[in-house]
């Protein structure tokens, strides 16, 4: 949730409007964390006149990024601030919100300040639980707030921490000591970024929980021939002209640079002179020794497997159409180098290259543990039959969030599967943490390389599905489905008994990428369906084995992006309950594809019919006749080994959320109240 972004230009000339749109494209790349509220912060005057009396600008607005590109458009004509100004060196930080502390206000947006003069502002991304306590104290040494945010705490403390350690006269603690100060007294998890008028042109970053990048454009070390990178693997030391970037993830970073560094954990990053240097933070130490530095450590550069094409819009309207409809190629990537022909009888096999060595000890579990949050919580569900079969060890299913709450238990013989697209939810890393202590085996599904999940687990398996931009997920749960699914043919490669049955899910593997652009064809009719179903209150999908979990995602998409009720109820569940709900008018979406369960699917669409049901049935090509007569709409889609419908199956209620959300005015790629990649509980 929320995207924070800071870009400073050391010897090389930008001027305002540059830095500005700097700013604001990288706030464009981030929305869809985070969309009720944005702000920016950058200088009134260059450095060459700046002295600590001139405050840094802050603008702040309600609503998306493009409101407050008007709006500080419309401020700047409004004062004598030079669009054209140049500076040679300038740090700007920017922020959009998802508001946890307080409703969406310019007063609740970032940057947060130490008050009137701005001399602390910061940008922050999570939840600091301490705040209170904090306020409170701030408040006895004679602070007000203006804010309802959790964050505001922190740019005053940091005014608290230099008034205090300055009250002898001259300025001597430096911007790091107060950061560092300031973060020894905060809880919660946090990304920040500081911007502090008494150290101009200088940026501090920190973090703990939420996912923090630097980004580094160097320019040669001759300024005459400006534009060649040196390709150096640390960042160089003072002086060099370079450009560097701060933000919460990739895509906004990616038409910059490609030489990224993952901030780690209590990691504290401070920009200035054209340097960067890195400080470990210890948060157990608190030796009464304020301001002691802790030693710098270095770090590598790496660089990021992201083509700036792969978060543009394309010929789509939205992100989700796109994700929809690249399915094929997705899953295709998802799959590519990982079927391959070997052994004397040169059949095909899975190699999944992140997992192969700990595969003895994964066959050797107790239990399997699926945990996730969501729609990749959905994804597991879909592939747990499969691995059951496969694998013949017990497999369990947690919402991550629910495992916590009731702390239960994990053995060191288990092997926990963590599941996320982002690898960074924070639910998700919290049950990773617990199961570590635990001693468990983990092992992490993602779709972002070098993700929290994905360092702090022991091994696992890159999704490859390329960014997915629209908060709804839709191409990470196909590939999510289609890993874990190649996962339980690599577990239960050794068993003999399985063989045939395994060469014909990678059979089937091959094949589907085709069968999802063949079930892509249904989208003029699911608008056509979405069209009938506009104004309606609420839609249930009913499922069961393999597509429960189809029942449970398709509502998921309906809620969240057309804001209309929707749920997935298990059909063998029906008669405990649901059932009360069916009338002529409440439309049902009855999920009945060829597997062992059609014939048991039938006997519940027969049930619903004898009660006037108002059915929508997705069935197997060429099934419409004998699962409803002709008597209801039908989704006939193509059939695949049982295991995999799953993939195909949503692909036609994706597509139905998708234009249900056109057709009722909703935004589709950022829908109310939500954000993609939850940092915080
Ligand atoms: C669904 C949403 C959401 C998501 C969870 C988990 O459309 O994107 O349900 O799946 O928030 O996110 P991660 O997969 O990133 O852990
Ligand atoms: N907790 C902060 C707030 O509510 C930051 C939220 C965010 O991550 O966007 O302002």
């Amino acid at each position: 949730m929320c995207g924070i972004f800071a870009y400073l230009n050391y010897d090389v000339s930008r001027d305002r409007r540059y830095i500005l749109e700097v700013l604001f494209n990288g706030l464009r790349r981030l929305e869809y964390r985070g969309y009720d509220s944005a702000g920016i912060s950058i200088d009134s005057s260059s450095a060459a006149v700046h002295r600590p009396s001139d405050p840094p600008l802050v603008f702040r607005q309600e609503g998306n990024i493009e409101s407050l590109v008007k709006s500080v458009y419309r401020d700047v004509s409004a004062t004598d601030l030079n669009l054209e100004e140049s500076f040679s060196i300038h740090a700007g930080i920017a922020h959009t919100r998802w508001a946890t502390h307080g409703e969406p206000a310019p007063r609740n947006s970032h940057p947060q300040s130490s008050g009137a003069g701005n001399d602390f502002l910061v940008v922050h991304n999570g939840v600091i639980t301490n705040y209170k306590v904090l306020q409170e104290s701030l408040l006895r040494h004679g602070y007000t707030f203006e804010s309802e945010t959790d964050t505001e705490v922190i740019p005053k403390l940091a005014k608290f921490v230099f008034d205090k350690a300055n009250e002898g006269g001259d300025q001597t603690v430096t911007f790091c000591e107060v950061v560092l100060e300031v973060m020894r007294h905060l809880e919660g998890a946090y990304a920040l970024i500081f911007k502090s008028k008494h150290y101009p042109n200088e940026l501090i970053a920190c973090k703990r929980g939420s996912p923090l990048l630097l980004g580094v454009k160097e320019y040669a070390q001759e300024k005459s021939n400006g534009t060649s990178y040196n390709d150096m693997k640390f960042i160089s030391k003072n002086g060099h002209p370079k450009e560097l970037f701060l933000s919460s993830d990739a895509h906004a970073l990616v038409e910059h640079t490609k030489k990224v560094l993952v901030i780690e954990d209590s990691e504290v990053v401070d920009i200035k002179d054209g340097g960067v240097t890195i400080f470990k933070f210890d948060h157990g130490k608190r030796d009464g020794k304020s301001h002691s530095i802790p030693a710098s450590v270095q770090r590598a550069l790496s660089i990021l497997e992201m083509e700036a094409e792969q978060i543009s819009k394309g010929k789509y309207d939205h992100y989700m159409q796109k994700e929809i409809h690249e399915q094929p190629e997705s899953l295709t990537t998802t799959m590519r180098g990982r079927l391959i022909r070997g052994g004397t009888s040169k059949r095909k096999s899975v190699l999944l290259g992140g997992l192969k060595d700990h595969l003895k000890t994964i066959r050797r579990s107790r239990r399997i543990v699926f945990i996730g949050c969501g729609t990749s919580y959905n994804a597991a569900l879909a592939a747990r039959p499969i691995l059951e079969e496969l694998c013949g060890i017990p497999v369990m299913m947690e919402i991550a969030s629910d495992l916590l709450d009731r702390q239960a238990p994990v053995y060191r013989d288990d092997t926990i599967i963590f599941v996320s697209q982002s690898g960074e939810t924070a639910d998700t890393l919290n049950a990773l943490e617990y199961t570590l202590e635990n001693g468990a085996l983990c092992v992490g599904i993602t779709n972002t390389v070098g993700s929290s999940i994905d360092r702090n687990t022991h091994c696992g398996v890159h999704i490859n599905a390329g960014s997915e931009i629209g908060v709804a997920s839709t191409k990470a749960y196909t590939s999510q489905i289609v890993v874990m699914a190649m996962v339980a043919l690599a577990i239960g490669a050794d068993s003999i008994s399985t063989e045939q049955r395994r060469e014909g899910i990678i059979e089937s593997l091959i094949n589907l990428p085709d069968k999802v652009r063949e079930v892509l064809k249904l989208d003029q009719e699911m608008k056509d369906l979405a069209r009938s179903l506009i104004s309606e209150q609420s839609l249930l999908m009913f499922g069961r084995g393999y597509n429960y979990a189809t029942a449970l995602e398709g509502a998921l998409k309906v809620k969240e992006v057309a804001l209309m009720h929707s749920e997935g109820i298990l059909a063998g569940e029906m008669k405990h309950g649901p059932l009360a709900l069916v009338d002529e008018n409440l439309p049902i979406v009855v999920i009945a594809t060829r597997d062992q369960s059609f014939s048991k699917q039938q006997s519940v669409i027969q049930q619903l019919k004898a009660r006037k049901g108002r059915l929508i049935v997705m069935c197997s090509e060429g099934d419409a006749e004998a699962v409803c007569g002709g008597s209801c709409p039908v989704i006939e889609v193509p059939q695949v080994v049982d295991c995999l419908q799953p993939v195909v199956n949503i692909v036609p209620l994706q597509l139905l959320a998708y234009h249900l959300t056109v057709l009722r005015g909703y935004n589709v790629d950022q829908p109310r109240n939500l954000a993609k990649s939850v940092t915080t509980e």
